[in-house]
């Protein structure tokens, strides 16, 4: 995957942006979906970034194939826009909490962010983490409410939530002046004054101007640049992309690229030293290659083997390391296991341990919040991650490439603390529901050990109320919460921080259907089931026996036949009995899944099928192993 936007385009340029003070670095962050890519795209159209006939799509910064069909950014990207002989270094970013700590590196790259919030749905927990760790670093925000077109906005209101947010955080005073700006990501508009509507993003480009302070840094020093995100290509290797903090670069300099450690002169320590073979700075949506770049743009460039986020480039004689960038630690892990399946190999390309084994290592090159374990068996690898969605984008990537596999539940990552106690994470977890619903949540909230730290009621027969829960508790829930709301509510987590083990926590509350036998599933049989379940599976389907067909509406596991025919009479029977209407099955997605399961079963992916499973398949040898545990459980 590919950071510098769909097209790469090699060009020998003078002078963009090259003389002293025509340079601005921002960062764009915000809580997922709050409208930041739709921004940058207006942004682009606006400065003219594209030809007049050129066809552009919907938020063309989303440029890789899993990012458009959901709607969200998973990488963080570069683009540059030039406004009044000023170029404008954009990074958007992406919202999701799951790649939170890559927003956290890429600020390190930027002078100043624009803080996108949502006119109507206001600060949530993502727009309080980014917008903490912009405020630590002493940026100067620029605050853009946004969707004011939103027949639901209420600007003033969340104007004021901001406010409150930057008190709350401590903002300086410098902070606090952060002009407000009022906008239309998807009109193209932004203004200072509500009563003044816009026409264009005029006032935005000119905030950007005033109040993103010049990068600094003497093109004249010693060379040096700090990693702050990484992107790899199959011909180039890692390449890294970060701010010239100080000097120049140009194409075949040797350069040295300085360890992890300390900030400070390095001495008595070895380095690699390298020629730079690639340089590129950004422009539109193209990576330009260039000749050389100087301090303040930012820049992506090629030659090293040990490219590493937090690593320092410099001038060999000055070899001076900056504050390295901590890569956040994974809080949740899944094993990857080898398709072992009645139906393995049927719908999957590359199936063998040796194939996941190295494509899952492979995945390390670019993918640094990841961690990859062998375990005692060959055919189980242990994959750690950020979250579900983090682990799910993975999954996902490899099926499309053609791999098959199976996938455990989620466990999280405990730690000890500083007793030697056990700790586990804990995630803030932020509820939106229609106020009749707030008892069946709060019902289902207690037994997971949540603990309720606010709750507000906005107005609209709507209430917000959030939580700190054992990351564990979420296992599961989203199902639950989804049916106990009947789809109305909206709820988002993100993790929070490491606190006391919580304890034995209660698992699926439904049980599940299990298929007995393999063949295809037959209609009358799911019309016969759906009374006391919902079905995963459709009529035409192929079940094999220990697969889960569907979800008890009661506890308690239940192994039934879905293949069953009707059986045929000599009595005439009736055109409605014949045509059973049947409810359609639920879509298992990847992260459904992963939240969804328990202990016991498994997730089988393949290019074309999501399955769930028994870990054990024989219905026997499940009844057996049951008896087996209750019989030590009342020892
Ligand atoms: N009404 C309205 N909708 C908007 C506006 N801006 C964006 N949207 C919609 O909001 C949704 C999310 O927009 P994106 O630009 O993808 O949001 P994002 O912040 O980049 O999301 P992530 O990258 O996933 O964090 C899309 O459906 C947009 O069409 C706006 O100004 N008004
Ligand atoms: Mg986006």
């Amino acid at each position: 995957m590919r950071r510098g936007g769909p097209g790469v385009r090699a060009l020998s340029i003078g002078v963009i942006g090259r003389k002293r003070g025509l340079i601005r670095n921002l960062a764009i962050i915000a809580h997922v979906d709050h409208g930041k890519t739709t921004l940058v795209d207006q942004m682009l159209r606006q400065a003219g970034a594209f030809r007049a006939n050129q066809q552009v799509e919907e938020r063309v910064m989303d440029s890789n194939p899993l990012e458009r069909e959901r709607g969200i950014t998973i990488l963080a990207k570069n683009t540059a826009v030039r406004w009044r002989g000023t170029k404008i270094n954009i990074v958007d970013t992406p919202g999701h909490a799951d790649f939170g700590g890559e927003v956290e590196r890429i600020l390190r790259m930027v002078d100043g962010v624009l803080i996108l919030v949502d006119a109507a749905e206001g600060p949530m927990p993502q727009t309080r983490f980014v917008t903490r760790k912009a405020l630590a670093l002493g940026l100067r925000p620029i605050v853009a409410i946004n969707k004011i077109d939103r027949s639901d906005a209420e600007p003033l209101r969340v104007h004021d939530e901001v406010l409150g947010l930057f008190i709350d955080l401590e903002a300086t005073h410098d902070q606090l002046d952060a002009p407000f700006l009022y906008t239309s990501s998807r009109a193209g508009t932004a203004t200072a004054d509500l009563n003044r509507p816009a026409t264009n993003l005029e006032p935005l480009f000119q905030a950007i101007l005033d109040h993103v302070p010049e990068p600094k840094g003497d093109p004249e020093g010693p060379f040096q640049m700090l990693v702050s995100t990484l992107d790899f290509s199959s011909f180039l290797g890692r390449i890294a992309i970060g701010r010239i903090e100080r000097g120049r670069v140009k194409v075949g300099d040797q350069v040295a690229l300085l360890p992890l450690g300390e900030p400070g002169l390095v001495t008595g320590e070895d380095f690699e030293r390298n020629r730079v073979t690639r340089l590129y700075t950004f422009d539109g949506l193209n990576r330009v290659e260039v000749e050389d770049a100087e301090a303040g743009d930012i820049v992506a460039l090629s030659g090293f083997e040990t490219i590493e986020i937090g690593k320092t480039f410099t001038a060999v004689d000055v070899p001076e390391r900056l504050e390295g960038i901590a890569v956040e630690e994974p809080t949740i892990s899944v094993d990857f296991i080898v398709n072992n399946g009645p139906f393995a190999g049927r719908e999957g390309k590359y199936v063998t341990s040796r194939q996941l084994r190295d494509r899952l290592f492979r995945e390390l090159e670019r993918n640094v919040a990841l961690r990859v374990e062998e375990t005692d068996s060959p055919d189980t690898h242990t994959v750690s991650g950020r979250g579900e969605l983090h682990l799910g984008i993975l999954m996902e990537t490899m099926r499309r490439e053609g791999f098959e596999f199976q996938v455990s539940r989620p466990r999280v990552i405990t730690k000890l603390g500083p007793d030697g106690e056990r700790l586990e994470p804990y995630e803030e977890l932020m509820i939106d529901v229609p106020e009749e619903y707030m008892g069946a949540v709060m019902e289902k909230l207690g037994p997971r050990r949540t603990e309720m730290i606010e709750m507000k009621n906005p107005g609209q027969g709507m209430v917000r109320m959030s939580f700190r829960i054992p990351a564990r508790g979420l296992f599961g829930y989203r199902s639950e919460f989804l049916t106990d709301t009947r789809g109305t509510g909206i709820m988002h987590h993100r993790f929070l921080d490491y606190g006391p083990w919580a304890g034995p926590l209660a698992g699926r509350k439904r049980g599940v259907l299990v298929a007995d036998r393999e063949g295809a599933v037959v209609a009358f049989a799911l019309g016969n089931l759906q009374e006391r379940a919902q079905m995963f599976v459709a009529p035409g389907d192929l079940v094999y026996e220990g697969m889960i067909a569907g979800e008890n509406s009661r506890p308690g596991d239940l192994d039934v036949n879905v293949t069953k025919e009707k059986k045929l009479t000599n009595m005439r029977t009736t055109a409605s009995d014949e045509n059973v209407i049947l409810e359609p099955p639920r879509q298992i997605t990847l992260e459904y899944a992963l939240e969804y399961i328990e202990e016991d079963e498994l997730i089988e992916v393949t290019p074309k099928s999501i399955r769930l499973r028994k870990r054990v398949l024989p219905a026997n040898d499940r009844r057996k192993a049951a008896r087996a545990a209750r019989v030590a459980d009342a020892s």
